[in-house]
């Protein structure tokens, strides 16, 4: 896909909202996963819009529940969701991206947000990798297509997909990409190739050439 640079995401209230194109094709996308491996801070690094987020101060309620391995200095947890927005103009296609609440506790609500929507990232950091197992089964049973973004903290040991693939026990058709969440350019990525996955999935059911022309293009 050729991606047309849009000015960086706006910081603070000078960032302006700009309505999307008319003809564009608008898409909605879940960014989910398990506790703390980098949802937020991914919408937070693509988006064309100031993000919405609804970060809390984690509370005694998480002691012993979430496992802060690996992000022992993070002081803040998404209680509702995250919001943000990409566009991809030279194909129309708006992504609205809508980030899950890791806590457990708030799981209850992804049903609500996943309503309609085409497709889902799920983010892993390999030191917790059984983390993303309930995010995985969520979108297969929900039959929503995904692929499995590997978050690279710093501190994290460097496996490769097919060791991530082998450890989940993912299906060979979703597709697993390595990132670095808090690096725009890199995240932007990951949704590209979530959109292929969509487009392709999209292709084999119908078949048109106009499919597979636009899977070929991005
Ligand atoms: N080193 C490193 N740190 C990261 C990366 N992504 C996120 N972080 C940090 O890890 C912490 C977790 O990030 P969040 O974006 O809040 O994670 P989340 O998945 O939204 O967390 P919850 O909403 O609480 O489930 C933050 O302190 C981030 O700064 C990454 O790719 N590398
Ligand atoms: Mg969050």
């Amino acid at each position: 896909m050729a991606y047309n640079e849009p000015e960086p995401p706006g910081n603070g209230p000078e960032a302006p909202y700009s309505e999307p194109a008319a003809a564009s094709t608008q898409v909605k996308i879940l960014i989910a996963g398990g506790f703390g491996v980098g949802k937020t801070t991914f919408v937070g690094s693509v988006s064309e819009i100031e993000p919405l987020s609804t970060e809390e101060l984690i509370t005694a309620a998480s002691v012993g529940v979430d496992d802060l391995g690996g992000v022992a200095e993070k002081s803040t947890t998404t209680v509702a969701l995250d919001f943000g927005r990409i566009t991809f103009d030279q194909h129309g296609i708006v992504l609205y991206l809508f980030g899950t609440p890791g806590q457990r506790r708030f799981w209850f609500l992804w049903n609500e947000l996943s309503a309609g929507a085409l497709g889902a990232v799920v983010l892993a950091d390999t030191r917790r990798l059984e983390d993303c197992f309930e995010a995985v089964d969520f979108f297969e049973n929900r039959g929503t297509h995904f692929l499995v973004a590997v978050n690279e903290f710093d501190a994290a040991f460097r496996y490769d997909t097919g060791e991530v693939r082998a450890a989940l026990g993912l299906d060979p058709r979703v597709p697993i990409v390595l990132c670095d969440a808090r690096d725009r350019s890199s995240a932007i990525a990951v949704l590209r190739a979530l959109v292929r996955h969509l487009l392709t999935a999209a292709s084999a059911t119908s078949a048109t050439p106009s499919a597979s022309n636009s899977v070929n293009s991005v």
